[in-house]
């Protein structure tokens, strides 16, 4: 049995990367958590893993104060294999502008940059780029022709036809900083690149030099094209044969659309943990013949596994009852997570309960950030906060816009990255007389048939926290440009008054805060047929995933189904079909 040993400085979900090791054979894995534990093994180090998330300087600064920089770059120089992944690539490179006078290892001379947000192909279209850059891309060329020719096989299996998951802000972006002569250099001394694009930025996706290779995109969250590109590295093999190195394309730059398949979590009345859905938040059974039980649609870790088989971009598991605390250790979710992690292999999103807490064992105080923290040592990769995100956003606005420092969503994403955050908004429209009646940004109505019970010519979307039981004074406009200032790095936008009536997505509602904000925006609540997907997608505002639960649950659709109707309208969806 061979053994993977993961460079492990606790700031991400390296479940997942463990599983799909697992997954392709018999390996065993060592996680390596400092200076000492690195000299223990050294010797017998083949395979080397190394995955990194989040924020350059946090992560450097953690490698730096675990004492592993030197050992990693000793490692190197003796020519054994090694995988980087993410920020694991990132730094690499010499520095990066998100967090300056901070080096990393330097292999490269170069500097990572951000994307750019004004970017021209978007603006062509009137939308704005989101940043970070979440979802599935192509890869579309090696470095030069060149290299090319001197290639009979893709690098470590990674094709054209494959996409792969992204989730990053800053990259080693060719532009003026990162010249097209640097690269060449680097190719003469056995360099190998692969770049992919987003937007018109054309950016290092992969690279490799003798044993070492490192990925900007995640190949454990990249479903069976990842796996396969994991499984090269392991085994020296390149076992997908329909992709030459002569079959990369230049692609558009922008990510497929991505459908998320979502599962609401609650005990059941038997205390079973049940995937479940209402309308409008009220989840119990209604009919006469029912008896008001909690509607069980099926087992979580069940679903979940379906609909990844099935092609879902992303799952999002929410924990619908999270108000009532649970001890610390004894979270549902956890559970849940650590099962699905074992066979899903794309973003797993968790919600419900993110949040400072008292353990009622213990009674003890348990930061927000601590809760995350379990949740991604289970699996998940996005946490997603709805009530607590609506506490921070009141705060900010009543200290005048001034950062504490202290927030749940400060304090994640500088641990984890802005990706790993995710606002989970529960929206009702509320309807007034005139603009002046809120200090809250509104939409004017124009179809009469939609105007206020009262003749209102004017809406704005009222923010509710606990499952829709609280109503707040602030907007989903308000609440989620303040969270992005906060460093959110994506908005799950519900709306109660679509949720559950299978009628399409709140247009009207994600029209307006995707405009005010640059993130990704992931529309939800309302879907009842492939359709509706085209109609969100179509509106050309920048939104690129969009969300289902119920249609999916209750057999309506499959989520193919929902790809198939896209494809079918010239839109790029990711397919994949074989196995590894
Ligand atoms: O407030 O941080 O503890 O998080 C609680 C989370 O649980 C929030 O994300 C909140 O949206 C969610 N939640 C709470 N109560 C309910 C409920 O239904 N009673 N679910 C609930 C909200 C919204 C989506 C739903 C879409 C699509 N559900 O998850 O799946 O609306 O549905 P559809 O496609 O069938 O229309 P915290």
């Amino acid at each position: 049995m061979s053994t993977v040993y993961i460079i492990d400085v606790e700031s991400g979900n390296l479940r997942s990367l463990t599983n799909s090791i697992k997954h392709l054979g018999n390996y065993k894995v060592v996680y390596i958590r400092n200076h000492d534990e690195f000299e223990m093994y050294n010797e017998d180090i083949e395979l080397l893993i190394f995955p990194g998330v989040g924020n350059f300087g946090h992560f450097v600064k953690n490698l730096d104060e675990r004492g592993l920089m030197e050992p990693i770059k000793n490692y190197l120089a003796t020519g054994r294999k090694l995988l980087g992944i993410c920020v694991g690539l990132q730094c690499l490179m010499k520095s990066s502008e998100e967090s300056r006078g901070v080096s990393g290892l330097g292999l490269l001379n170069i500097e990572l940059s951000k994307f750019n947000k004004g970017d021209e192909q978007f603006s062509l279209k009137g939308q704005s780029k989101s940043v970070p850059h979440i979802g599935w891309s192509h890869n579309h060329r090696y470095s030069s022709p060149q290299v090319m020719a001197t290639m009979n096989e893709p690098l470590y299996s990674i094709g054209t036809e494959d996409k792969f998951y992204f989730v990053h802000s800053y990259a080693a972006i060719i532009d003026s900083k990162v010249k097209a002569d640097l690269l060449s250099e680097a190719e003469k001394d056995g360099w190998k690149f692969v770049f992919s694009k987003y937007g018109s930025e054309e950016f290092i996706s992969a690279m490799s030099k003798d044993n070492f290779f490192a990925t900007q995109f995640h190949p454990e969250k990249s479903g069976i094209a990842g796996l396969r590109v994991i499984q090269a590295f392991l085994e020296e093999k390149v076992p997908h044969t329909s992709c030459t190195n002569k079959s990369f394309v230049p692609h558009s730059g922008y990510p497929s659309r991505r459908i998320i398949a979502c599962l609401d979590v609650r005990s059941n009345d038997d205390g079973d943990l049940v995937v479940t859905k209402g309308d409008q938040y009220d989840v119990r059974e209604k009919s006469d013949t029912q008896s008001g039980d909690v509607r069980n649609l099926g087992k979580p870790v069940e679903l979940a596994t379906k609909y990844f088989e099935d092609g879902a971009d992303e799952i999002t598991f929410l924990n619908i009852t999270s108000f009532r605390d649970s001890p610390l250790q004894d979270l549902p979710m956890l559970e849940v997570l650590k099962l699905a992690a074992q066979n899903i292999f794309v973003p797993l999103t968790v919600g419900g309960g993110i949040k400072d807490m008292i353990d009622p064992v213990t009674g003890e105080i348990v930061p927000a950030l601590k809760v995350a923290e379990l949740y991604f040592k289970s699996g998940a990769d996005k946490v997603s906060l709805g009530s607590e995100a609506v506490t921070i956003a009141e705060e900010y606005y009543r200290n005048g816009k001034i950062k504490s420092g202290k927030s749940a969503i400060e304090q994640i994403s500088t641990c984890f990255g802005n990706q790993a955050v995710v606002i989970s908004v529960d929206p009702r429209r509320k309807f007034i007389k005139s603009p002046k009646d809120t200090n809250m940004q509104c939409i004017q109505i124009f179809d009469e048939e939609k105007y206020g019970p009262d003749g209102e010519e004017y809406c704005y979307y009222q923010v509710t926290s606990q499952g829709g039981r609280k109503v707040h004074e602030i907007g989903a406009l308000e609440l989620c440009v303040a969270c992005e200032e906060l460093g959110a790095g994506e908005i799950l936008l519900n709306s109660i008054d679509h949720d559950g009536g299978n009628k399409g997505f709140n247009l009207e509602l994600l029209k307006q805060v995707k405009e005010s904000v640059s993130i990704p925006v992931i529309a939800s609540s309302g879907a009842g047929a492939p359709r509706h997907f085209a109609d969100v997608f179509e509106m050309d505002c920048g939104i690129d995933a969009a969300l289902g639960a119920g249609m999916f649950h209750r057999g309506e659709y499959k989520v193919s189904d929902v790809k198939d109707y896209l494809r079918s309208r010239g839109m790029d969806v990711r397919f994949e079909t074989t196995k590894v």
